[in-house]
């Protein structure tokens, strides 16, 4: 059972014993949105909110102050549009995040549903740490129909990119998706690195739209909070790829994450497959389970 699945199953007991608006239920919401990895202070000031509207609005009935609450955490999550910017060709998204969070897999997922939407897609394989990295990242070319750019382990990234790039430039590609490594000798490198990527996209493709995604891993909870502010610092960031929601109970982290560094959610992972892969949208997010 994901997140959302218990954690409206959570929501589902609090209301199924609601009486009324009192002490008592807004302590057990505190404790509810806590537990599903919200955040100590967005639980705090989500339910602050809420008893201010039940107040104010005098709210009375279960209905009323489950359409309130619904309002609330859908305020928290949505920051801006969520659709990722791919206007020009090409345009270039970055992948990044530490290891092992779906970097790769969430490439192969967009490329597919890029593909399928008539795209001429290529991937860019600048993970060169790992000697399975470029592999997988072909594999994952084959599967979705993509394109790939890729040179030996231990290769430049930059280099790769810089290829990558030109290739694009040169077919007419739509998009270039690049895979970068999670992990390098230190997390000093990595940031260089990213960034050093960052200004390699600004001098070959001028102009183009560009995404810069941090690929989080649903599982790690409040730590992922404190990797999307490093990673933020490094290569600023313009949306977050939640992954692994399907397995998880503690997806409340896209709420903190979104109102702690106002970098909207944009994709989110739910298997390992093809298809496992959604738009986010807050608004039906919240609906579906409170
Ligand atoms: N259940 C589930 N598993 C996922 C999801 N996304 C990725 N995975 C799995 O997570 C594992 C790691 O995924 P990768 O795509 O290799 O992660 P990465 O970020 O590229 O990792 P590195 O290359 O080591 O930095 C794989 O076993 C994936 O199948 C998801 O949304 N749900
Ligand atoms: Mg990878």
């Amino acid at each position: 059972m994901g997140f959302f699945d218990k954690l409206k199953k959570i929501t589902t007991n609090l209301f199924s014993s609601f009486t009324e608006a009192d002490e008592a239920f807004f302590e057990e919401l505190e404790e509810t949105l806590i537990l599903a990895d919200l955040g100590m202070d967005t639980a705090l000031e989500a339910v602050e909110k809420l008893r201010a509207r039940v107040r104010k609005e005098k709210l009375r009935d279960q209905e009323e102050v489950r359409a309130a609450l619904r309002d609330i955490l859908v305020e928290e999550i949505s920051v801006e549009d969520t659709a990722l910017d791919l206007s020009t060709t090409p345009s270039v998204v970055l992948f990044i995040g530490v290891n092992g969070v779906g970097k790769t897999t969430s490439i192969g997922k967009l490329g597919y549903q890029l593909r399928k939407q008539g795209k001429r897609v290529l991937f860019c394989a600048a993970d060169t740490f790992r000697a399975a990295a470029a592999d997988q990242l072909e594999i994952w070319s084959e599967r979705a129909g993509c394109e790939l750019v890729r040179q030996h382990e231990g290769a430049d990234p930059g280099a790769v990119l810089f290829d990558a790039l030109q290739a694009a430039k040169a077919r007419n590609v739509d998009v270039v998706l690049c895979d970068t490594a999670g992990r390098l000798h230190n997390k000093a490198n990595l940031m260089a690195e990213l960034s050093k990527l960052s200004k390699i996209i600004d001098r070959e493709c001028p102009g183009a739209a560009r995404e810069t995604l941090l690929v989080l891993d649903a599982t790690t909870g409040q730590n992922g909070l404190i990797q999307a502010k490093q990673f933020q610092e490094a290569a600023g960031l313009t949306g977050i790829v939640l992954t692994k929601l399907d397995g998880t109970a503690k997806g409340g982290i896209v709420i903190a994450i979104a109102r702690e560094l106002g970098v909207p959610v944009k994709l989110a992972g739910v298997g390992e497959g093809l298809e496992d892969l959604r738009p986010f949208d807050a608004r039906s997010y919240v609906e579906a389970i409170i």
